[in-house]
């Protein structure tokens, strides 16, 4: 069987997806044929691919941008300058379209299958590349929404087949009936549409032994996806999973739904023996080169010191440096020490909320004091330690979300990414608050819609304002926070303080020394109150007098300068390490 997968990511985010690399691995060690089209590294042309169909358009209320770089960044934590961006990756690629490309694809490789992964904010995105082009051959969806939404999954007539939870022996059995010309709609773990028009719904299939598994086929894969910056240089890598399911039940998160369905709480987490990932990472390391890993496992210190002894034994033969994802519990001295050994260089911790009582309506119940010490522990052997934090939960308010910048500062991270909460479907929280998952014209609810669903008790822009400026207030001496409150705005002249104080800590962080001008250089001797001529002004920060501003803010702005004694931003992590190390 010739199976083409299809992986509809946005432009530019890279990393090989679990998934699809393992299906085709097992399919191709049972005998079958597999191809990708993969959107992550096409550039397209915004005004011909909308007259082609939709799928722009499509994506960028979504998204809220494809094909170019994010206008706002500071959503994002800032980092360190790298010699080459992800954009010069593809600066000499041409300009194509999605239907030439998939369609090419469907020509020359005349699939009898067509397999496509999608989570919930690609698939109707996925679904127009499907009705953009002509083929003869079954299509059957898989990962995450079509297992999470199965009915509006099959409410797509395009689809064939829907399939949930893993699929990677039942894709095998599927494509092997399928070759055979015998019946294959007894497929565990799959939806049919039958040749009536009925839907068929096949229980549960057992859960997969991942420690049978092949190596993941990272060879189906552009080479690009292997870009992996950090700290300043360039390695080769990208995600690798050595579990299955995860032992949380966090309200936001799809994970307790998916184990209900697919078999029930009990053996949904399973972890493979180091052995097998070592074995799978010396392959991927001789075929290209690997020296990056993140591990998308959902806490790697899990597992016991024994387990973690003998897997770090193994990458330290590789050399392969390495981030993961932790949770606080399962943090100890002990183990952030061996991490660093095996060449943990990054560690990203789900901190969500500052309060208390927020994080227990979640089942995020930590104490705030416990995730200080732990995460200075991470700190301490000069692991690079990011943070992932939510706002806009159910009865949130402003207050709470300073808590929540405050318990970061006091963890000391200086890189956070900060979420609006999007109830996905099939999550604790979107079931309680019945929040749809298409809106009323029949789209799916775009995750920029996050800010208008009322869970929280703060307006839309004032949500959005503090998620896109989180990061500054996390950086940014307290004095200097009124500039950072100008920036929470998202007009012109908010956006433009964002740039600017963005640019004045990745300066900070990158080691350029601050530079700063006499507010008498920069404003007009009648504006300038008695005695603050010589107040003086980061010159990175200056060009805001140029900007509109009320008499009362230019009060409040100059103040805050007036209030601020150097350059004391939160500390680069990276230099935690280099004492620590040193
Ligand atoms: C690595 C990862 C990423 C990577 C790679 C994505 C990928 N497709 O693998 C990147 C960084 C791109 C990513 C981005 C995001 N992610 Co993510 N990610 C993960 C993570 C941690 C691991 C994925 C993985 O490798 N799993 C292991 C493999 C084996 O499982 P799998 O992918 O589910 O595949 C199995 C089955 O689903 C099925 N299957 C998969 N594809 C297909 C196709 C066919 C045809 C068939 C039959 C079966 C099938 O078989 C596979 C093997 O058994 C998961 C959590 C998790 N543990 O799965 C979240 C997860 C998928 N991500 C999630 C989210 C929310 C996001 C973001 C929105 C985060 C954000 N706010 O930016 C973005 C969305 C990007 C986008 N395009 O819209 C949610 C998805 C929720 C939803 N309903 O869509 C998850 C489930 C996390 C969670 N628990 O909430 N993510
Ligand atoms: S959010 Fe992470 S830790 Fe919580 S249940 Fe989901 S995967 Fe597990």
């Amino acid at each position: 069987m010739r199976v083409l997968f299809v992986y509809p990511e946005h432009y530019l985010n890279i990393g090989i997806p679990g998934g699809i690399s393992m299906l085709s691995a097992n399919l191709k060690k049972h005998g079958h044929d597999t191809a990708l089209v993969d959107t992550t590294f096409m550039k397209v042309d915004p005004e011909f691919d909308s007259r082609t169909f939709d799928a722009r358009a499509m994506h960028q209320k979504l998204h809220g941008g494809l094909g170019e770089k994010e206008a706002d960044t500071a959503v994002v934590a800032p980092m360190k300058r790298t010699v080459y961006t992800i954009e010069d990756l593809v600066r000499d690629d041409p300009v194509v379209t999605y239907q030439e490309q998939f369609q090419a694809a469907i020509d020359s490789f005349k699939p009898n299958l067509i397999a496509i992964s999608s989570m919930t904010s690609t698939f109707d995105f996925v679904m127009g590349l499907l009705r953009s082009v002509d083929y003869d051959c079954p299509v059957i969806a898989g990962g995450i929404h079509p297992t999470i939404a199965a009915d509006d999954c099959m409410s797509q007539t395009e689809i064939d087949i829907a399939c949930y939870g893993e699929a990677d022996n039942t894709m095998v059995e599927l494509c092997d009936l399928m070759e055979a010309g015998k019946d294959y709609t007894n497929v565990k773990s799959m939806i049919f549409r039958m040749p009536d028009g009925s839907i068929k719904r096949n229980p549960p299939a057992p859960r997969v032994d991942n420690e049978e598994l092949p190596c993941p086929d990272w060879g189906l894969f552009d080479r690009r996806h292997l870009f992996r910056p950090f700290d300043g240089k360039i390695y080769a890598g990208s995600f690798y999973i050595q579990s299955r399911g995860c032992p949380m039940q966090c309200t936001y998160c799809v994970d307790s739904t998916v184990a209900a369905m697919t078999g029930g709480h009990a053996g949904y987490f399973r972890h493979q023996k180091p052995e097998i990932t070592i074995r799978h990472l010396t392959e991927l390391q001789e075929k290209f080169g690997v020296n990056w890993i993140k591990f998308a496992d959902d806490s790697f210190l899990l597992p016991k010191m024994s387990h973690l002894e003998e897997l770090g034994e193994g990458l330290k033969r590789l050399g392969i440096q390495f981030g993961c994802s932790v949770m606080p519990n399962t943090i100890t001295e002990d183990k952030v020490r061996l991490a660093r050994e095996m060449g943990c260089v990054a560690m990203s911790v789900g901190v969500e909320s500052g309060n208390a009582d927020i994080r227990r309506m979640v089942k995020r119940n930590y104490k705030d004091d416990i995730l200080v010490e732990r995460l200075k522990i991470v700190q301490k052997y000069g692991i690079r330690l990011s943070t992932f934090n939510i706002i806009g939960f159910p009865g949130e308010t402003r207050e709470n979300v300073f808590e929540t910048i405050n318990l970061t500062r006091r963890i000391g991270t200086s890189a956070c990414n900060v979420y609006i909460l999007f109830p996905y479907p099939g999550t604790p929280i979107q079931i309680e608050h019945k929040i749809p998952i298409r809106d009323e014209s029949g789209n799916m609810l775009p995750v920029s819609k996050a800010k208008d669903l009322g869970l929280s008790k703060m307006p839309p822009d004032e949500l959005e304002g503090l998620q896109h400026t989180f990061n500054l207030y996390l950086h940014m001496p307290k004095e200097l926070w009124p500039l950072v409150r100008l920036a929470e705005v998202s007009d012109r002249r908010g956006v433009a303080i964002r740039g600017m104080i963005q640019r004045f800590i990745v300066n900070y962080l990158s080691g350029d020394s601050p530079e700063s001008v006499p507010l008498n250089t920069v404003v007009p001797p009648a504006k300038i109150g008695q005695g603050r001529p010589t107040a003086a002004i980061p010159r990175a920060l200056s060009d805001i007098y140029r900007l509109d501003m009320t008499d009362e803010e230019f009060e409040t702005v100059t103040n805050a300068f007036a209030d601020y004694e150097g350059t004391h931003i939160t500390r680069d992590p990276t230099e935690v390490y280099r004492e620590a190390t040193a």
